[in-house]
């Protein structure tokens, strides 16, 4: 029987309150084309999640528990990011804002039993390094803020630990302005599409390199 590729997950969000038109749901659409082109020993799988605090990070909790990935590699957007930012923790809390159904989180803790933080498992340090040497902007981040990007994150990274999965797993997020209907109170960024899809493909480039964590 031919063995079966090793899965990598790519996640983007919906909209949100602030945030019309989340430019990560169209980002890691491209990269869905793209990626397989690039990566022909890996199988894709792209998601868009919906920013809800029950069935956002619930679904990329199934994602993961259903098609186990070996990376999983979520995206978002931030309207304070000026280019890829990679994220290296996650927190075990909820802000008390409300998601795009109009809801507060369920709780200030994410996972009543988890950790306060779990660190990202995937090469951040190597992704700066390799954007760099394209020359797209990217910086490494601790916080992740504490929506939905940091809950997905998180929810992730526990679940994947939980399984005893070893999973290289990470968020990035990207600039809100690279949305073709950017608002005045985005930050301003240099990066346009077509870097943002050279950028993406070379995150997973760089995940893919680096040998799994042992952790
Ligand atoms: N950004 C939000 C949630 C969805 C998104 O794209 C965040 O930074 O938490």
């Amino acid at each position: 029987m031919r063995r079966q590729r090793p899965v990598i997950l790519l996640t983007g969000f919906g909209p949100f309150p602030g945030v019309p038109e989340n430019a990560s749901a169209e980002l890691v659409r491209a990269l869905g084309k793209a990626a397989p082109k690039h990566f022909p020993e890996f199988r894709v799988w792209t998601a868009i999640l919906p920013t809800e605090w029950r069935a956002g990070p619930a679904k990329a909790g199934e994602l993961i528990a259903s098609i186990k990935p070996t990376i999983a590699l979520h995206f978002g957007v931030s309207r304070q990011a000026s280019g890829f930012t990679i994220e290296t923790r996650g927190v075990n809390f909820a802000l008390p804002a409300a998601d795009a159904a109009g809801l507060p989180p369920v709780s200030e803790q994410l996972e009543p039993e988890g950790p306060e933080a779990l660190h990202s498992t995937f090469p951040a340090e190597l992704i700066i390094e390799r954007l760099r040497l394209k020359s797209l902007p990217a910086e490494l981040s601790e916080d992740a803020g504490g929506y939905l990007c940091n809950a997905v994150l998180y929810h992730s990274l526990y679940r994947a630990r939980q399984a005893n999965w070893p999973i290289r797993c990470g968020f990035v997020h990207l600039p809100a302005a690279l949305s073709r209907t950017p608002a005045p109170d985005y930050t301003e960024t240099t990066l346009d599409w077509e870097q943002a899809v050279a950028g993406g493909l070379e995150i997973i480039a760089a995940t893919i390199d680096e040998a799994a964590p042992t952790s």
